[in-house]
């Protein structure tokens, strides 16, 4: 089905994308349905800049667009003040400054009640690990959008095997190129390349406890 705020975002129509926002809520559209038509939009915009269809700039203004629907959308998340026992260390990795879906889910996740350390981007593998220590966080979210830095995911399950942590928290992999060849060769638990797949990840978590979840 065509999908018009799909294609509004693709087509890096600001005014038309936003105002859609506005029309769906009122509707009674999901913030995650909204976010998963934008996201399939902008996917389209990258597929673009691949085939030199589009420019960096045409990026950088996905980017300021996105960034306008969740303004549109933050107020719409219900925020949730009480800890569901779960906590979660969540970055981008080393090299990669991506952060778009990583903020993303870090909303959803603490209006469904985790605490979530947000460690920003360009996030070591060494950071990544000591901060599962330091924390004793039992989830660690890891982002990547660029295919090089995926080596970079497999350092820091290394560095959990070394330290011996490995064991004591589930790492999830997310991201526009993960998928479950990805998921194997850096060693994590599970992969999520949209948000209901990732929510679906985390509630499932919440629901039979971070030892016995399969993916
Ligand atoms: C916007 C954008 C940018 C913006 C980023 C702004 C920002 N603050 O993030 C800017 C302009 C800065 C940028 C820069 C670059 N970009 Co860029 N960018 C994109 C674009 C168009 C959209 C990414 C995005 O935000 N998507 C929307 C979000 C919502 O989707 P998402 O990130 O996939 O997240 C969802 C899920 O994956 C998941 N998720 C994400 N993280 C996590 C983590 C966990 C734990 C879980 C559970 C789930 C999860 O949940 C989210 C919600 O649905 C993509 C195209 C694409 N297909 O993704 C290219 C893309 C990622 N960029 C690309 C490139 C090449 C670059 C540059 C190298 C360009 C350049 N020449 O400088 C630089 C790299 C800079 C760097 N060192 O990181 C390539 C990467 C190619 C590759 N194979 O590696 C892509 C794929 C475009 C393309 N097709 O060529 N980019």
């Amino acid at each position: 089905m065509e999908d018009e705020l799909q294609l509004a975002m693709a087509d890096l129509d600001e005014e038309k994308t936003l105002s859609l926002v506005e029309t769906r809520i009122n509707a009674g559209y999901t913030s995650m349905e909204i976010v998963e038509s934008c996201r399939r939009g902008i996917e389209v915009v990258g597929m673009k800049y691949s085939d030199s269809h589009y420019y960096l700039s045409d990026l950088i203004m996905s980017e300021e667009i996105f960034k306008g629907v969740m303004l549109i959308l933050e107020p719409h998340i219900p925020v949730n003040d009480s800890y569901n026992g779960f906590t979660i260390i969540m970055g981008t990795i080393e090299g990669d400054i991506h952060d778009l879906g990583k903020n993303i889910i870090i909303y959803l996740l603490r209006s469904s009640g985790f605490q979530v350390y947000d460690l920003g981007v360009n996030v070591t593998p060494e950071r990544f690990v000591q901060t599962v220590n330091e924390t004793k966080a039992s989830i660690l979210g890891i982002s990547v959008l660029l295919s090089s830095c995926i080596d970079s995911i497999k350092k820091v399950v290394d560095l959990l095997i070394e330290v011996g942590l490995r064991d004591k928290v589930k790492v999830i992999v997310g991201g526009y190129p993960v998928n479950r060849e990805v998921k194997e060769f850096t060693g994590a638990d599970f992969y999520a390349n949209d948000v209901t797949k990732a929510l679906k990840i985390y509630r499932q978590i919440i629901k039979e406890g971070v030892c016995s979840v399969s993916e």
